[in-house]
């Protein structure tokens, strides 16, 4: 069996809160959709119910707590450390809530990922849902994309767009958009485990094909 087709990749999950992507990961490698293992999960708040999640289904999970650090930097150094000391193939930030510094994004350029909840490049940084809401837009959405040293501005790899109806409050935006947050990121996992995706330069490859701004856009039509 050739390394490169077939085996499993190796995922570190960084979490802050829920964990509900950590969930929709912990689904999609079960069931196959996802050919990979998660390694480990750390969380930088030792109240993030992720770390349960983790710890139900067997897979290591640590608390790295940046208060207990003084500077970003003394974090990020531990934080990749005890990354590296599991040896992934792709480190997946899932609702982890602490900007990372440049050396640290360098370390992991183009195996490190997030999802964002807006439609990247609008509303970098937080707020997402309220904010658009305020701003009257009609639809709303999240974002995968590659993590660069620039805040939320790294290349995007797929996007889901929801509609924003009137009634709408942050809470039940965030709820609809999660719901997809939790298709297009192990999607876009796959392709990563599968050799198809990478960061070239600035740039994404899909299949050695660049991907347009905003990345592979997945409409989503919502039954109601
Ligand atoms: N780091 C870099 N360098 N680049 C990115 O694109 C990053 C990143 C770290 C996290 C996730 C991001 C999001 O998807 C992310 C992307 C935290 C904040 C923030 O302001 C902003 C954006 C994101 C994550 N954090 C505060 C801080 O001082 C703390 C807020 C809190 O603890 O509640 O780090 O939205
Ligand atoms: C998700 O909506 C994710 O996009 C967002 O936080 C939520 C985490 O939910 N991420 C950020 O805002 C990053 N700053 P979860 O813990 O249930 O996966």
């Amino acid at each position: 069996m050739s390394d490169r087709s077939t085996r499993r990749r190796r995922l570190v999950i960084l979490i802050s809160g829920g964990g509900s992507n950590l969930q929709s990961f912990m689904d999609a490698c079960a069931e196959g959709s996802l050919n990979a293992e998660i390694a480990a999960v750390i969380s930088n708040k030792v109240s993030a119910k992720g770390l349960e999640r983790a710890a139900n289904a067997g897979i290591p999970n640590i608390v790295l707590d940046h208060t207990e650090f003084p500077s970003r930097g003394e974090f990020d150094a531990a934080l990749g450390d005890i990354i590296d000391s599991f040896s992934p193939d792709l480190v997946i930030l899932a609702g982890f809530m602490r900007i990372l510094t440049p050396p640290f994004v360098n370390r992991f350029l183009g195996r490190l990922m997030n999802i964002h909840p807006s439609l990247l490049p609008k509303y970098p940084g937080l707020h997402t849902h309220q904010r658009a809401i305020d701003a009257g837009d009609k639809k709303a959405g999240a974002t995968v994309h590659f993590v660069t040293a620039e805040l939320d501005g790294g290349p995007a790899i797929v996007q889901a767009e929801v509609p924003i109806f009137k009634k709408d409050t942050a809470e039940i935006l965030a709820a609809r958009v999660l719901e997809y947050e939790h298709h297009i990121y192990p999607l876009a996992a796959q392709w990563f485990c599968e050799g198809r995706l990478e960061l070239d330069d600035g740039d994404v490859l899909l299949d050695n094909e660049l991907l347009p701004e905003g990345g592979v856009c997945v409409e989503i039509r919502q039954k109601r």
